[in-house]
């Protein structure tokens, strides 16, 4: 009897114990390839520097380009690590565009009769921006330094100039006639395994975890060094969950033992430090440093790509010598495939590099308005009475939302475009409801497409021949939401077309205006797939293999969602989509976000340097599940969330179908007003956030940016990663662990900061150890900064359409300050005919103008708007107003002293000029008296 107890106690204790341990390792770290299970990685992480015995020959112009041969040193022919086929030439060609942009392509030589094209990633560069390419008439040829060899240098526009030294063959840009600024190959580590045709022997297969690629092309992967100048700290390179600066991964004292991975995957339950790859890639970086200039790289390939950060000293033991003058960041860079498109950007600032990079992939679409206020999610809204329920009890707890999410089970069986006909029988009704209140639904649309032969999209894409097919050439066939699946061709214009098509009114029947779309499993994500996505070996138009354009299906897919948005409402209003998956240039399509976060505080912190880094490489709308995805957050976490979240870009609260509910009421009545509080500050603030997303739209610049995008010459702001800042004069600090009661905060720069609640006032340049209670985390606005709000409370930001305005300006040391209103019909591309108000605001002399900012493009088409300012707000004023005078009306506004949004801190009253009454339209001036 004893023992039988024993035995079942043991069989409990370890059943406990397994449990704690799935939980803790349920990140499937097996189900993924490290770089040693990942061939082409081993081989190029092996190589030494000085590997490469590339020469560049025949230099010539040739179509306005730089263009030579590579091809092995001469008297190195019979170099051992390279077969004969490896003799053949490279075709090198480099070109300049705008801005002193420079692209650098190498492709094998068509005239060689390649097995096949190499891919080319289509659609990604903006036709405007290849408009723009400045025709080369002639470079000179010098010996640069004690180099042994001539180099040819291309002098482009802005004091900067392209270099190409011919033995060993290197790429660079440098100041002209000095310092170098961003180069490629310095280190000799290129490489580029041709394609060539299968022979007797060749063996090419590979295998993972059971699935077979059959690799018919062979190796072709193509890897080389990138070094930053003047760097610090290097940036980007998304989607990771980890730090903001990257890590060394290579070298002594490293942080991370593997590459950086840029490979489109479904991971579940992701880590939040880890190099590993997640939903989107973008093969972009850009360096920044003390002693001034940033500058930027970007590799458009769409292939799995791992990037080594190599840390100091990686390169002990190597004989090449680069500028010792100069601190230097060297990157390595490794591709299964494709070839080397790459762009050098010379930034020299942040804002300078975000500016050319979007001018090469795009800017950041503007949203509609609504799509900026908060969204409310959960895996599953249940029902038409849910959604009812959920939708009413916002109103009962007086808490604006703006758009209720409908996830995967709303379908007909996972058949996208939709509804199960028990749990929503009348899906226009629902959505007219809610669109009564100003609000909006968004309905999710995965690319799979279940293979049942009574549902049309299959029978259809299977008749027009319309999937991806399988190495043996049959309709690929996956596993997935609705079981056995199949997956569009999206490379195909004619097929996106045809996807786009689907989301016509008569197509998508249920579906109103006011609804609006979600791509998820657009890696794609396939359950039963090599590490859950499709086989390498699964073919696309014209025999391009999957493996060549893995990274960049998911932006099609939401390409085609986004466009069939737009026809949908015959090219009048704004598209809003969500994707999980993303490439460069899918700021242009919409927002994203950061996947299956967890419910931990862990996940709460990164998820701000995931934003960040998303901004930084274009993707400006972005947010992280707020509360998490997976899990339970305790309240104090949700509330936490809910107050960081409210300053991300895309704010939405969401949930797996496993977790309790958690909507915002459910967690007690302090928690509730917790969580309103947070949501009602993202609601003022959003004339502010719109005026930023009209920012993003025209410069490129994020809405949410890292502290030294504003503060570029602060050293102590490189690496931190805990605060943000929004525009140029808000700066957060999240509040990452439980019962903090102090939070410390750094504040740049040598004006000082404001208290946003309070107004208390900080000096700039020095970290403080705040006091922090449960209300908020705490948030700063900059001294000489003025930013718009809009302060009555409403049902949704539609409702909020004709409320008047308060200015809140916060002075400096010298009484000045400046900010922008930008404000348009929040839906329709009228804006881009110049249909806006875009005005300046600035004080200066204890005068607060208003100014005009004309409308740049060539549009004529006007927007107009009654709304006025009904209150401003001065920080920091010296003296004690009495009166304010408004010209050029001649009336008289009185002062107040009053709060700033909380009861005022002691000693804290803030002159406000009440009712002015003047409309954000029209030029004026008012004199504080
Ligand atoms: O569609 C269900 C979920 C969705 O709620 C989530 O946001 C996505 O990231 N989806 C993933 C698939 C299942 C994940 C376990």
């Amino acid at each position: 009897m004893k023992t039988q107890m024993r035995n079942l106690i043991s069989l409990l204790l370890l059943l406990l114990l397994g449990l704690q341990l799935s939980s803790v390792f349920s990140w499937k770290r097996d189900e993924f390839r490290n770089c040693n299970q990942t061939p082409f990685c081993k081989r190029a992480r092996n190589r030494k520097p000085g590997f490469c015995t590339l020469e560049a020959q025949e230099v010539a112009i040739s179509d306005g380009e730089l263009t030579a041969k590579l091809l092995p040193k001469r008297n190195q022919e019979n170099n051992p690590d390279q077969d004969e086929e490896q003799i053949k030439p490279l075709i090198l060609s480099l070109s300049v565009y705008q801005e002193g942009i420079v692209r650098l392509k190498i492709d094998e030589d068509p005239k060689l009769d390649p097995p096949k094209k190499r891919f080319e990633v289509p659609d990604v560069i903006l036709p405007e921006f290849l408009n723009t390419k400045i025709w080369l008439q002639r470079y000179s040829t010098e010996t640069i330094g004690g180099d042994a060899s001539p180099s040819s240098v291309v002098y482009l526009s802005d004091g900067y100039e392209a270099v190409l030294r011919h033995d060993p063959f290197e790429v660079y840009v440098r100041e002209k006639g000095g310092n170098r600024v961003v180069s490629l190959n310095s280190h000799g580590l290129f490489d580029f395994e041709q394609l060539r045709a299968k022979k007797e022997g060749d063996d090419w297969e590979e295998s993972f975890r059971g699935h077979t690629d059959t690799r018919p092309y062979g190796p072709q992967s193509i890897s080389f060094d990138v070094s930053f100048y003047g760097a610090d700290f290097v940036y980007g390179i998304p989607e990771h969950a980890s730090s903001l600066a990257l890590k060394p991964t290579r070298g002594p004292g490293i942080d991370y033992s593997e590459p950086y991975r840029l490979f489109n995957l479904d991971v579940f339950e992701y880590l939040h430090d880890s190099p590993f790859g997640l939903y989107g890639s973008i093969p972009l970086m850009f360096s920044h440093g003390k002693s001034g200039g940033g500058s930027g790289f970007f590799w458009l390939n769409a292939a799995e790509m791992q990037i080594d950060v190599l840390g100091s000293g990686w390169d002990a033991d190597s004989d090449i010598s680069l500028p010792s003058s100069q601190s230097r960041i060297d990157t390595f860079w490794m591709s299964e495939a494709g070839i080397v498109d790459t762009f050098f950007f010379v930034g020299p600032g942040p804002k300078d590099l975000l500016r050319q990079y979007t001018s090469v992939t795009g800017r950041p679409a503007m949203p509609q308005l609504f799509a900026t206020a908060y969204h409310q999610c959960r895996w599953n809204y249940r029902d038409e009475e849910d959604v009812e329920n959920v939708d009413s009890k916002f109103d009962e707890h007086d808490i604006p939302y703006d758009v209720l999410w409908l996830d995967i089970e709303h379908t007909d069986g996972k058949r996208y475009f939709t509804w199960d006909s028990v749990l929503f029988p009348h899906p226009e009704e629902m959505q007219r409801k809610l669109a009564a209140k100003g609000r909006h639904m968004v309905t999710i649309v995965d690319p799979h497409i279940k293979r049942d032969e009574s549902f049309h999209l299959h029978k259809e894409a299977t008749q027009k021949g319309y999937y991806v097919k399988d190495a043996s050439g049959n309709d690929y066939d996956g596993w997935c939401w609705p079981g056995s699946s199949s997956y569009p061709d999206m490379l195909n214009r004619e097929i996106r077309s045809w996807c786009s098509e689907k989301f016509s009114f008569e197509n998508y029947v249920g579906s109103t205006p006011s609804l609006f779309i979600w791509n998820d499993m657009n890696e794609p994500s396939v359950f039963n797939g090599p590490e859950v996505t499709m086989p390498r070996d699964a073919l696309h138009e014209g025999g391009v293999e999957h493996r060549e354009l893995h990274n960049v299906y998911g932006y099609y897919f939401h390409m085609a969602s986004s466009d069939g948005l737009v026809k949908r409402g015959d090219g009048k209003e704004r598209p809003f989509v969500l994707s999980r998956a993303f490439f460069a240039g899918s700021q242009r399509h919409g927002a994203v976000w950061t996947g299956d976060n967890t419910a931990d505080w862990d996940q709460l912190r990164v998820s701000v340097p995931m934003i960040l880094t998303l901004g930084l490489s274009g993707i400006s709308f972005a947010g992280a599940d707020v509360g998490g995805f997976f899990g339970n957050p305790e309240p104090e976490l949700l509330v936490r969330w809910y107050q960081l979240g409210a300053y991300y870009p895309f704010f939405r609260g969401h949930a797996h179908q496993d977790t309790k509910r958690r909507e915002p009421w459910l967690f007690g009545e302090r928690n509730t007003e917790l969580i309103r509080d947070a949501i009602h500050m993202r609601y003022m603030l959003l004339p502010y956030y719109y005026t930023l997303f009209r920012e993003a739209n025209v410069t490129g610049v994020p809405v949410v940016r890292p502290l030294w995008m504003e503060f570029p010459s602060d050293e102590a702001t490189f690496s931190n990663d805990e605060a943000f800042m929004v525009g140029s004069g808000l700066l957060v600090q999240g509040v990452y662990t439980e019962r903090a009661r102090h939070a410390s905060v750094y504040l740049p720069g040598k004006q000082s900061w404001y208290d946003l609640r309070t107004g208390a006032v900080y000096k700039g340049g020095k970290t403080y150890k705040l006091d922090i209670s449960e209300e908020c985390i705490p948030a700063f606005l900059k001294a000489g900064t003025i930013i718009p709000r809009k302060d009555r409370f409403r049902r949704s930001s539609t409702q909020m359409t004709n409320d008047p305005y308060t200015l809140v300006v916060a002075l400096n040391s010298s009484q000045e300050a400046e900010g922008e209103l930008y404000v348009d019909d929040g839906k329709s591309f009228q804006f881009e005919q110049g249909a806006y108000i875009h005005r300046r605001f600035i004080f200066k002399d204890g005068k607060l103008t208003s100014i005009n900012i004309p409308p740049t493009g060539p549009g004529k088409a006007r927007f107009s708007s009654e709304c006025m300012i009904e209150r401003i707000i001065l920080l920091g004023y010296s003296a004690k107003p009495k009166n304010a005078l408004i010209e050029p009306s001649k009336r008289q506004a009185e002062i107040e002293y009053g709060p700033l949004l909380v009861k005022p801190t002691q000693g804290l009253a803030f002159a406000t000029v009440r009712k002015p009454n003047i409309p954000i339209t029209g030029d004026w001036t008012i004199k504080i008296l």
